[in-house]
């Protein structure tokens, strides 16, 4: 679609939700009071966006369960729950168009990724309150796949599945996937020649770490993104076969970047907290949701592969996640990006915080080969991160694994 007939539809849509969010709950009518929005008329158009307020996980915690919902309880068909890193649960209620707009913006990933029609597809997040093992089923149903709904763990069975069953496609947390990879290695199947696709998200991954698998498993990896208060995985997108950029799909999601602090819009090409308002939902839409995602727009101009939707770079992480270690700010995306670019350092490891007197001790534990040091290690830190942590290197298998998404970062004293 030509970008000026996005926006005509962006704004069509923007119109009719936030009527609907107005006429349907008392939550989101006293915040838009609070800004002095007392009647339908004063409701803005899209360019007036930034006079709502902002929604944040905090009305979703004050509000629990369903205190955000704009439908009957009979109307909703399912539910998902997030317990987020800050430990607020987060409930998101679908509709019958709800379940049907996820499936839309998944499928969209799938054929995007070049899973076609009856290409084998196994589905490794969890199955359960978690969005991502039904989201994936979801889009994968509607773009005709073939679904191997395996969920995690059993990572030894998922392997053999995946052979005897000629997977093309992979969809999987980002250090699930690690998990398989390191399996392959020292198993007794040793490569998954039908394999070819990985659509992966969840966590930041760095680009070292996807380099990494590509050519471990010898696929194209995709990086798809998503939340539980958008709707689930693949609602905000995934990039393209040109991998520059994650293209939003903005006839469902309109994006903001803002500065946290201050809450004002930031130009493109500008990092800061993405803000999402959901154009197409019924049963909770999001509108102006502070995702605490650091991101920013990157093209607004035709892909190479032909789509017009808006790209935003991959996340840099999370602004609830920025650490701060003598007097340097850093994010743990930094560290993998760092970790990776050393010769014989494999993807596994935590960032370990100690307290101690009242200074911050920062250490990176790190599996990696023999030959690699934890001089090394911390050497080539210091160089990236500007400031020393101390470097431990692990053998092979030793530091803990995760089926879901990895813990980073290990607080030692809270
Ligand atoms: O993690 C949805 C998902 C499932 C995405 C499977 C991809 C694959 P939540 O548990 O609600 O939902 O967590 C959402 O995870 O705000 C980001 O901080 C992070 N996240 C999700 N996808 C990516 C990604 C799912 N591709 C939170 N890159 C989001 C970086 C991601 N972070």
């Amino acid at each position: 679609m030509p970008p000026s007939e996005i926006r005509k539809l962006q704004e069509q849509r923007f119109q009719q939700v936030i009527r609907w969010a107005w006429n349907n709950n008392a939550v989101y009518k006293r915040k838009f009071a609070e800004v002095g929005i007392t009647k339908e008329e004063q409701l803005p158009p899209l360019s007036g966006i930034d006079e709502l307020p902002l929604l944040s996980k905090e009305d979703f915690r004050l509000n629990y369960p369903l205190g955000l919902c704009c439908i009957p309880k009979n109307e909703i068909r399912e539910m998902h729950m997030s317990s987020g890193s800050t430990g607020s649960a987060v409930v998101m209620p679908y509709n019958e168009h709800d379940l049907n707009q996820w499936a839309e913006c998944m499928a969209r990933c799938w054929i995007m990724s070049g899973a076609a029609a009856g290409d084998p597809v196994q589905i490794t997040p969890s199955f359960g309150l978690f969005n991502g093992g039904f989201g994936m089923y979801h889009g994968a149903r509607k773009a005709g796949l073939f679904v191997l709904p395996t969920g995690s763990g059993n990572t030894e069975r998922q392997i053999k599945l995946a052979k005897d069953l000629g997977t093309k496609v992979f969809g999987a947390v980002v250090s699930y996937m690690v998990r398989i990879m390191e399996m392959l290695e020292s198993g007794d199947i040793k490569k998954l020649p039908d394999l070819k696709i990985g659509v992966f998200g969840a966590e930041s991954f760095s680009d070292g770490m996807k380099r990494r698998i590509e050519s471990a498993l010898g696929i194209e990896v995709f990086d798809i993104y998503g939340m539980t208060e958008t709707g689930g995985v693949g609602t905000l997108g995934m990039d393209c076969k040109a991998h520059n950029g994650i293209h939003v799909w903005e006839d469902q999601y309109y994006c903001e970047i803002i500065d946290s602090a201050t809450k004002k819009n930031l130009p493109d090409g500008e990092q800061g907290e993405l803000v999402v308002t959901a154009l197409n939902r019924q049963a909770l839409p999001v509108i102006r949701f502070k995702t605490g995602d650091l991101t920013k727009i990157v093209y607004r101009e035709k892909c190479s592969c032909g789509r017009t939707h808006v790209r935003i770079s991959s996340i840099a992480g999370r602004t609830d996640d920025m650490l701060i270690a003598k007097g340097v700010n850093f994010f743990p995306l930094q560290v993998e990006r760092a970790l990776m670019e050393i010769p014989g350092v494999l993807p596994q490891y935590q960032i370990i915080i100690e307290d101690i007197d009242g200074v911050r001790d920062v250490s990176v534990h790190v599996e990696a080969e023999e030959h690699v040091t934890g001089y090394m290690v911390e050497k080539h830190l210091k160089e990236r991160l500007g400031f020393s942590p101390k470097g431990d290197v692990f053998k092979p298998g030793t530091l803990p694994r995760s089926e879901g998404k990895a813990k980073r970062v290990v607080y030692k004293n809270n």
